[in-house]
């Protein structure tokens, strides 16, 4: 069953949110990809925050970049957890993106991640360890891969000065 769903604004989105896709894939979490755009496919924004409560998402992975609405709205139409990632912009470098998904108004909430990549793949791990409070073999995986990054960050060195 899926549990996870990593939606974004356009298909541009998605040079930055495979980030989070990879790290689901990683961890053998099913998860589904979707283009769902706030402004230009409103309709299909509530039909899918309406349903994915009851096709068994525990989470939503929502990545968008400017004015970026898609993760609020989404989590306004559902009261499964909606992680934002703001996907960087044109002009602004995804500043915008970032201020757009971390302001929201007390009352619904959207837990924000950094801008970018950074923020995908963090999204992503994030929800492999809301997920691991109840799948005891998902929270093995994470510590696992906490163990992995910790050996290699200790085995790294630096050059000597001459
Ligand atoms: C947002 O507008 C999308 O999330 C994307 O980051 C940005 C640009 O979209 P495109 O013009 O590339 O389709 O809705």
């Amino acid at each position: 069953m899926i549990e996870v769903g990593i939606v974004m604004g356009s298909n541009s989105d998605w040079e930055v949110m495979q980030n989070a896709a990879r790290v689901l894939k990683d961890f053998g979490v099913a998860f589904e990809t979707r283009v769902v755009s706030a402004h230009r496919t409103p309709d299909l924004l509530f039909n899918y925050a309406e349903t994915a409560a009851a096709r068994g998402l525990k989470a939503i992975i929502a990545g968008a970049g400017g004015a970026a609405h898609l993760p609020g709205m989404l989590a306004a139409k559902t009261h499964l957890p909606v992680l934002g990632v703001p996907v960087p912009s044109k002009y602004l470098r995804g500043e915008d993106s970032l201020l757009s998904i971390v302001q929201m108004p007390k009352g619904i909430p959207v837990a924000t991640f950094a801008i970018g990549e950074a923020g995908a793949a963090n999204a992503a791990l994030f929800a492999v360890a809301m997920l691991a409070n109840t799948v005891p073999e998902l929270a093995e995986k994470l510590i696992a891969f906490r163990k992995r990054q910790e050996e290699t960050v200790l085995a790294m060195s630096l050059p000597e000065v001459e």
